[in-house]
């Protein structure tokens, strides 16, 4: 058996933990505490010295009982004092140590006194203010330890997709230059474009596998190792993402990839395909009465399966298998299909730039128009126009666009509505825009069919063209508010509304779902960055993802049309 010097390591902290949790001679927990320590520095495998026969006792703060406390871990995989503790002590109450200010004694006197097992009892008595209450325990003590456990939660979550890349490209390129790496591609959700990600899945072609594996558990950002085995690997990084690691023979390439891309159930929907044409399909081959059948791209097993390609942004297992048995997929939109970006914010609001600065950005990516769409001044905390300062806002819009020769700068605001549907600016002021994009900032709790007649109120107003980030979700914080949202389509449908596709990581709003309900219904939809800075303007391709996901196709989406076919859209 393999077993990893974390893995022994971690026994015996644990082991220390628990009995500083019971109350034991403190001798006795520092021994287990710094054999932990000493085997954690161990350039060597604990494991192999084992095999060859090397005694144990020559490592640091490794005595006679120690060794054969190791030795027996090693041999079975368990440590039986540490079992016997946990029929003691609940085994929970070691992750209460992980807060700042819970020692062993304190953990148990919460144990003694409130019957604090877990995170959760903590978090309970926190809230119930029972905390407070006990001896050496004050309020302060009691709210660090509820704002720690709301941060845990935190880190529980699902990582954004844009927060993901970030950490995992430079994780890519390290893997890249290792001589063996022929070939090395990121799988999962992270390849589906998902908005979040629970992991990420390498999968690498390599020549010498147990090499690359090495290098892999080695990179300077992980925290630590959880498995590490002859083919696969996964790792804890320092920012708690779980990084999996494939090496996969080459002629396994294309099966591998279309097997850990997922998703599950789209996986699961393909072998039962395959098994109804006598194929054997996993993550090794495609197989026929167990004689391999050659697949160097996915493309070969989906047409072996009679199947279109299916993109990975599709593979959700949402009726993309029916399509592609009857040549009926959506022909998805790319990222060089846009040709323009329509909400955006200057220093007029909330931006941290100016026209100028976004403008030349946008003539940079090569946009043949932009609007720029600051914020009216209803919510206080962006800043925005009130209708007084409308004239001077667009004369300046209007000297930008006449300078730029080479980008069409239409103007826009991003207009509030306020809580009776009604909008923040007038008539007068909205009519003056080339297009105006109206939006929810405010009282997202009110009855579902007060919501959805707000909505629709806003939209009879004759003068709005988009309804941005339309259910007003943030990824990983909020919940979109309650509102009719079907009925909400089919009223854009029929008085002409565009809705956004709001390519922000934070927001990606629409999502797949309503993208596509929308699109079902026929709306039109756009996508845009709201970006708030000239850097922003690159969240596009976060939209562009989320808008394929949602089986949108370019002609649904109307910053594909070139100028003069865009601004036909906001006549009403
Ligand atoms: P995540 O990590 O939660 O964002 O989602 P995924 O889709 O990346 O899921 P993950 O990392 O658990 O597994 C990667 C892929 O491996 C998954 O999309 C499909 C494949 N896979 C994992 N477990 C199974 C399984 O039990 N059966 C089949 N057919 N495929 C699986
Ligand atoms: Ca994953
Ligand atoms: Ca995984
Ligand atoms: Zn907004």
């Amino acid at each position: 058996m393999i077993i990893h010097n974390n893995e022994i390591a971690q026994k015996l902290d644990e082991m220390g933990d628990l009995l500083a949790i019971k109350g034991a001679n403190k001798y006795r927990i520092r021994a287990y505490k710094n054999a932990a320590r000493s085997i954690r520095s161990q350039g060597r495998r604990i494991d192999e010295m084992i095999d060859s026969g090397e005694d144990l006792t020559q490592l640091d703060s490794v005595g006679k009982d120690l060794a054969s406390k190791i030795k027996e871990i090693v041999s079975t995989g368990e440590l039986s004092d540490l079992k016997k503790l946990k029929n003691q002590l609940p085994s929970t109450l070691l992750n209460l140590l992980d807060l700042e200010g819970l020692g062993p004694k304190r953990v148990k006197r919460l144990y003694d006194v409130l019957e604090i097992e877990t995170q959760d009892d903590l978090k309970k008595a926190a809230d119930n203010e029972k905390i407070r209450e006990v001896k050496g325990f004050g309020k302060k003590t009691e709210n660090n330890i509820r704002e720690q456990l709301l941060d845990n939660n935190e880190k529980d979550r699902r990582f954004r997709i844009d927060k993901v890349e970030e950490l995992i490209e430079p994780f890519r390129a390290y893997l890249q230059n290792i001589d063996t790496v022929s070939d090395l591609v990121i799988a999962g959700s992270y390849r589906r474009r998902k908005e979040t990600v629970g992991d990420i899945d390498f999968l690498v072609i390599a020549t010498d596998s147990k090499n690359m594996i090495e290098a892999f558990t080695k990179y300077e950002e992980v925290k630590k190792v959880i498995s590490k085995g002859n083919t696969k690997s996964s790792v804890m990084l320092k920012t708690e993402l779980q990084v999996d690691l494939r090496v996969v023979e080459k002629r396994s390439k294309a099966p591998a990839l279309l097997y850990f891309t997922g998703s599950k159930k789209h996986n699961i929907k393909l072998r039962k395909l395959g098994i109804d044409k006598g194929y054997k399909i996993n993550e090794y081959g495609v197989f026929k009465d167990d004689k391999r059948i050659k697949c160097e791209t996915e493309e070969d097993i989906y047409k072996l399966l009679n199947l279109e390609y299916i993109e990975p942004e599709l593979r959700e297992n949402r009726g993309e298998i029916k399509a592609a048995k009857r040549n009926k997929l959506p022909d998805l939109i790319e990222n060089k299909d846009i040709k323009g970006d329509l909400q955006m914010h200057t220093k007029h609001s909330d931006g941290s730039s100016s026209i100028k600065e976004m403008v030349e950005k946008a003539i940079e990516i090569g946009y043949e128009y932009i609007a720029i769409t600051d914020h009216s001044s209803y919510i206080g905390v962006t800043n925005g126009l009130s209708d007084s300062e409308i004239p001077s806002y667009l004369d300046e819009l209007k000297r930008v666009d006449e300078e730029y020769s080479e980008i069409n700068v239409l103007s826009g605001i991003e207009v509030d509505v306020l809580e009776d549907g009604k909008l923040d600016l007038t008539d007068e002021s909205l009519k003056r825009m080339d297009v105006v994009i109206f939006s929810i900032h405010s009282h997202f709790n009110l009855e579902e069919k007060k919501q959805t007649d707000r909505i629709l109120t806003a939209m009879d107003n004759k003068y709005v063209n988009i309804f941005a980030h339309p259910t007003g979700r943030m990824i990983n914080k909020r919940e979109g508010y309650k509102y009719d949202i079907e009925k909400v389509v089919q009223h854009a449908a029929s008085s002409n509304i565009i809705m956004e596709i709001n390519g922000s990581p934070s927001r990606l709003d629409l999502d797949d779902i309503n993208s596509k309900m929308a699109s079902d219904n026929h709306v039109s939809l756009v996508i845009n960055t709201d970006a708030h800075s000239p850097k922003e303007l690159s969240f596009m391709k976060y939209g562009i993802s989320q808008a394929r996901r949602g089986w949108v196709q370019a002609d649904e989406v109307i910053n594909t049309l070139n100028f003069t076919d865009v601004i036909k859209k906001f006549k009403r």
